[in-house]
């Protein structure tokens, strides 16, 4: 699987690895160690696509052309060290060269540290998109903050998780430019006196770049990532001297704060002062550089619009909409419809959620103390934006009260979703369902307002990470039926693979290929859990963040029925499963901690007891990251996607799985519906309530309990959570019988006799890899190139700068 290369000979290769240890690492090959070794090799990779970049860079600065800048909170960039390898071509010279010197590459591999700085499905997508940018050769910049820890580091103790901070740039990240001579001054608090903003404390927001080369072409673009830093006068040398060491210290640590920890929830508002102000910095850092970026190439501000798209990833950097505008007012001079004009034409905004607790508000006293002037903006924003309301509906105060950007009550709010849709050109959902839920529901008086600002694009994957790198064997397969590799950057073409599926031969590698990656992923289970996978068991798997509307209690209310079968002997038409969860939760979001608890109870039920294990295996791989999905997905024969419908806004999981060949069973939520579609209902397993039937039932007044009492094996399956372990789990039965918020017990029979269909469809292999195989074929669309493409023709409407 090689990609052209720069046509770097091996023994230049080794010469420039041994050249980057020397003057780099300052040390011999003698006495290195293996993260020596490590570094330097990643900056001989790294050499590579500098030079790349630096003709990249060239390019885009004699044709001026139009960039997007991604604003995003998260990022969930992966290894760095075999993607780099892979893009660059110079996988086999990189292996002669250690083999050479007697080193194993696996070994350094094992030394490349993911930045996780992300939680879930937007940062991976954020990652997804910067990596489909890259190599569809559009002029991009990817904006974020450098956490100093990322996502935490999960493990369990008695079954519930533990969290362990995530340093991982303790030993350095050879991936990195920093540019501290390149130091933006942020402000908070303060006061405003006549429209003039006069902060009370500045930070320093310091960058540094990470390159991202597309995938079988020259473009590399940047992510650049900003870290807090106090200013040179902030160490207070007079408490030191008194031997006041800590408050000495105290201006430093609260600057610095701001970039210390990613905030690890998911999908849920957590309104706190420094996530507030992280959020300021990210926007007013990165504006400040597309500002500095523009001016490069062009003077005054009429070309600016044309030059420049901002995408805002969800909530988190829509502050960037009042920046923005205080930029252009108060620094630049510009009045005020002229300055609205070019924020309306420059900002777009992606909604990722329908939960409306997860679209953030903050309350406007916290607003007005943290950030004056951005504050009086958001009221002069909101008082034009009224009068365009009223003169569309008038006299309808109704409207007015739903549209505001300002929530009166319970609290004055900030409503910043709303901020975002009135300050952009575009806004989209991330699935055709979620889109279209976004203009009925959570969205809907703007969308009656202006219909043509709301677009759909469903997100994609990278087929480099999740394919080629991931599953090298299927992507080996693959590229010798179609005959090449160039599928990897134009995934339609998997339809070619449509026809194998009726090769039985080619069906016969298909399973092989599932069976050596379930092999490898048993080995990892065993090795991390302890727990002993069969290699020929269906690998059945739910990896995703936890979370109650995911529905993972569902998966394990299923694994319980299973036991009950099993211990009363009715075996027929059981299937042997390896249950595989992945996932982190919030650390404290204490209903979904306890579903994990559950789920690893139930574990060591199933794992201990033979005439159980016979059937079903469970293993909770912990830490779920990039690099563990890269070798669960492979494996996977049945990928669960079980939330209420309704409520997931698309999902990713699903795509990756599909593509890889594994078959899902799930409901009408997302963008399961899509990959339904596509994939076809015969290879598909679905069940369950659709959004509508879902909202329904709860209007119609819903009671679990009745659920419970007219189904006996769901009465078993509940009685059976609240004695477990002692019925330390009893709240979680508890919950289900008098709340069950996502309808868990409304689906459970569906979801039941969902799963016996899938076990009677594995019993024949033959058909279920066909069905594999069709999965695999029809799932190209959910590719992030097309999703880039998708943005570029409908919102950003940005010409692709191949390198001249
Ligand atoms: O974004 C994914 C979706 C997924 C959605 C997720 C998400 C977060 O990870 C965090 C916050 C948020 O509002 C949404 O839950 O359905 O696939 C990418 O669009």
């Amino acid at each position: 699987m090689t990609v052209a290369n720069d046509g770097v000979p091996a023994d230049e290769f080794e010469t420039d690895l041994l050249r980057n240890l020397a003057h780099q690492r300052g040390t011999t090959r003698q006495s290195a160690s293996a993260q020596d070794i490590y570094q330097a090799l990643a900056l001989t990779v790294r050499d590579r696509l500098v030079d790349r970049y630096v003709k990249t860079a060239a390019t885009y600065y004699e044709t001026n052309p139009r960039f997007v800048y991604y604003l995003s909170a998260e990022y969930m960039l992966g290894k760095q060290l075999p993607q780099n390898l892979l893009y660059s071509g110079l996988q086999n010279q990189a292996r002669d060269a250690l083999e050479k010197l007697g080193l194993d590459p696996a070994e350094l591999e094992d030394l490349d540290v993911e930045p996780g700085l992300g939680n879930g499905g937007l940062g991976r997508l954020a990652a997804c998109i910067l990596d489909a940018l890259a190599t569809e050769d559009i002029p991009a910049v990817g904006y974020g903050i450098r956490y100093d820890l990322g996502i935490f580091k999960q493990t369990f103790e008695d079954g519930a998780q533990v969290e362990r901070p995530d340093d991982w740039t303790f030993y350095g990240n050879p991936w990195e430019f920093a540019a501290p001579d390149d130091q933006q001054p942020v402000g908070f608090y303060g006061k405003v006196e006549d429209g003039k903003w006069t902060p009370d404390e500045i930070v320093l927001g310091e960058p540094s770049h990470m390159l991202v080369p597309g995938y079988g072409t020259q473009t590399v673009n940047l992510i650049r990532l900003w870290r807090a830093r106090a200013s040179r006068a902030s160490f207070d040398l007079s408490r030191f001297g008194e031997g006041r060491y800590g408050e000495a210290v105290d201006a430093i640590v609260r600057s610095e704060n701001i970039s210390k920890v990613l905030y690890p929830d998911d999908s849920t508002e957590l309104g706190r002062e420094l996530r507030l102000k992280q959020q300021h910095f990210l926007v007013t850092c990165a504006l400040r550089d597309i500002v500095r970026r523009y001016r490069l190439r062009n003077t005054g501000w009429d070309a600016f619009t044309e030059k420049v798209t901002i995408q805002l990833n969800d909530t988190h950097p829509v502050m960037a909409v009042a920046e923005l505008m205080r930029v252009l007012l108060d620094e630049e001079g510009l009045d005020w419809d002229r300055a609205w004009l070019i924020v309306r034409g420059t900002f777009a905004y992606t909604c990722h959620t329908l939960l409306p607790e997860a679209l953030e508000t903050w309350p406007v006293a916290l607003v007005e103390r943290l950030l004056p002037r951005h504050m009086e903006i958001i009221y002069l924003i909101n008082f034009h934006f009224l009068q365009e309301v009223e003169q569309a509906y008038p006299g309808d105060t109704g409207r007015l009260r739903e549209l505001s950007i300002i929530q009166e009550e319970p609290e004055r709010r900030v409503r910043m979703a709303h901020l975002a849709v009135v300050g952009a050109k575009a806004v989209n959902g991330v699935a055709e369902l979620h889109s279209k839920l976004l203009r009925e529901t959570t969205l809907r008086p703007f969308a009656e307002l202006w219909p043509e600002r709301f677009h759909n694009v469903t997100n994609g994957v990278s087929p480099r990470r999740f394919m080629l790198i991931a599953n090298p064997r299927l992507t080996g397969l693959i590229s010798s039926r179609l005959g090449d590799h160039d599928w990897l950057r134009d995934l339609d073409r998997l339809s070619e693979l449509e026809p194998a599926a009726d090769d039985s031969a080619f069906r016969d590698q298909w399973r092989e290929v599932k069976r050596a990656n379930r092999r490898d992923l048993a080995r990892y289970a065993r090795a991390v859990t302890g727990v002993a996978l069969d290699p020929d068991a269906m690998a059945d798997v739910m990896i995703k963040r936890f979370h109650e509307y995911k529905r993972q209690l569902l998966r394990v209310m299923h694994v319980i029925t299973l036991i009950h079968r099993i211990r009363r002997g009715e075996t027929a038409g059981l299937v042997p499963r390896s249950v595989i969860f992945g996932g982190k939760a919030a650390p404290g979001y204490y209903a979904a901690k306890r579903i994990m608890r559950l789920a690893n109870a139930v574990a060591d039920v199933v794992n201990g007891d033979q005439q159980l294990s016979a059937y079903v295996r469970m293993a909770f791989l912990p830490n779920y990251n990039v690099s563990g999905a890269e070798l669960i997905i492979p494996a996977a024969d049945l990928s669960e996607q079980i939330s209420l419908a309704g409520k997931e806004a698309s999902g990713t999981s699903n795509m990756k799985l599909a593509l890889n060949g594994a078959l899902t069973i799930g409901t009408l939520d997302g963008a399961n519906v899509e990959i339904r579609d596509r994939v076809g209902a015969d290879n598909f397993f679905l069940f369950g309530l659709d959004a509508g039937q879902a909202v329904a039932l709860k209007q119609a007044g819903y009671r679990p309990r009745s659920w419970y009492e007219a189904d006996w094996e769901l009465r078993e399956t509940i009685d059976f959570i609240a004695t477990i372990d002692g019925g330390a789990l009893r709240e979680v039965a508890d919950d289900l019988l008098n709340r069950d918020e996502y309808l868990t017990l409304a689906d459970y029979r569906a979801y039941i006799e969902c799963q016996d269909e899938v076990a009677h469809a594995w019993e024949d292999r033959d058909a279920w890899t066909r069905m594999s195989i069709l999965n695999a074929a029809r799932s190209g669309f959910f590719s992030a190139d097309r999703t880039v493409r998708d943005y570029g023709r409908e919102i950003w409407h940005t010409p692709a700068v191949p390198e001249a």
